[in-house]
């Protein structure tokens, strides 16, 4: 009987068709997807941060109401996530846990700090940027609750980067001082924006098999070259330049060439010794232990609508 499900999974897998909750999978396309929809989930959650701290700083109340709806926007993506990370079995609660207690991984993006508000742009339009290039090919992946989650995510961060592009586009339209701002923010941000899209394929432990299950469907490398391509007209039109002297256009390879961002940084960051991941989880802890009396009042209503 295991054989006999084990093929119909390989069919649907084959025919590029969904899996759903109730369908039997393998343990390890469960665990895989639990791992990467988590770290997703949360990297959604931590990465309000950054940008939440400008939200009182903002430089007029059009950027207020825009900087909050999509601080707010992040928080819905995590929570959209954790849902259907919830189908695979495991729950929201657990997956808290995991997070604070250091278990389980967020994107490296967000353990940089936020130094000036041209940060904000910037975060919009190369790392919401960069999560688009990454998340528009997740809208097909192989579980049906991720890919759909990922559909209206997309929608929202397609917005949340052009916002980001149009603030640094209004600060480069300013003086030399909000230029010189716009450029030091992007010379921070370019080589950890291009590690968001994990270690080179030589050193992923994890594409060859998350590929093979419809769970991935570029590599690390094909959608760091397809950001790569992007951005570089993109930083033309803004009027900047990438902190990169190997950039350059390859008319035989029709892309950009670009050099390799420290991956001994990168290393570094995910271990949790970046700038900002110890102030991340306290903050994230913190929150959580805040919120602890609601979760006891709604445990308790519950518990009473239940008895009644
Ligand atoms: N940071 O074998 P691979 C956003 C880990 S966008 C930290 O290549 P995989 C929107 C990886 O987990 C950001 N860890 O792994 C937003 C693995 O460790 P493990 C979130 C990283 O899974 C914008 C190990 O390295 N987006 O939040 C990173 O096949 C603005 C080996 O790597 C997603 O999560 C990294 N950058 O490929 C919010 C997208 N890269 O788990 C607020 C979905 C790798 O074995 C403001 N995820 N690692 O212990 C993915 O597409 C994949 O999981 C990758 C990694 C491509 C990130």
């Amino acid at each position: 009987a295991l054989e006999a499900l084990e093929a119909q999974f390989e069919a649907v897998i084959a025919r590029s068709d969904r899996v759903e909750p109730r369908d039997w999978m393998p343990d390890g396309y469960r665990r895989t997807l639990i791992r990467q929809v988590a770290q997703h989930a949360h990297s959604e959650i931590i990465g309000m941060q950054p940008e939440g701290g400008w939200i009182t700083r903002a430089p007029s109340l059009r950027r207020k109401a825009t900087l909050l709806a999509k601080v707010q926007d992040e928080a819905g993506h995590g929570l959209y996530l954790y849902s259907a990370c919830e189908t695979l079995g495991v729950s929201r609660g657990e997956l808290t846990e995991m997070l604070i207690e250091g278990k389980q991984k967020y994107s490296s993006i967000f353990n940089y700090p936020t130094l000036s508000y041209a940060d904000v742009g910037t975060i919009g339009w190369l790392v919401d940027g960069a999560a688009i290039c990454n998340q528009v090919p997740l809208c097909r992946t192989s579980y049906g609750p991720y890919g759909r989650a990922m559909i209206r995510i997309c929608k929202e961060e397609s917005f949340h980067q052009r916002q980001g592009y149009e603030l640094l586009m209004a600060m480069m339209r300013g003086t030399d001082e909000q230029r010189a701002m716009v450029q030091e923010s992007v010379d921070r941000f370019w080589w950890p924006a291009l590690m968001m899209f994990g270690p080179p394929d030589d050193d992923s432990p994890n594409t060859a098999q998350s590929m093979a299950w419809g769970i991935k469907r570029n590599t690390n490398d094909d959608l760091r070259q397809r950001f790569v391509d992007m951005s570089v007209p993109q930083a033309e039109a803004l009027g900047v330049t990438f902190p990169d002297p190997e950039l350059r256009w390859n008319a035989g390879r029709g892309h950009y060439d670009f050099g390799q961002p420290d991956w001994e940084e990168f290393a570094q960051v995910v271990k949790g010794d970046g700038p900002c991941n110890a102030q991340r989880i306290a903050h994230r802890r913190r929150a959580h232990e805040d919120g602890a009396w609601v979760r006891e009042a709604a445990s308790a209503f519950a518990a009473k609508q239940a008895a009644s």
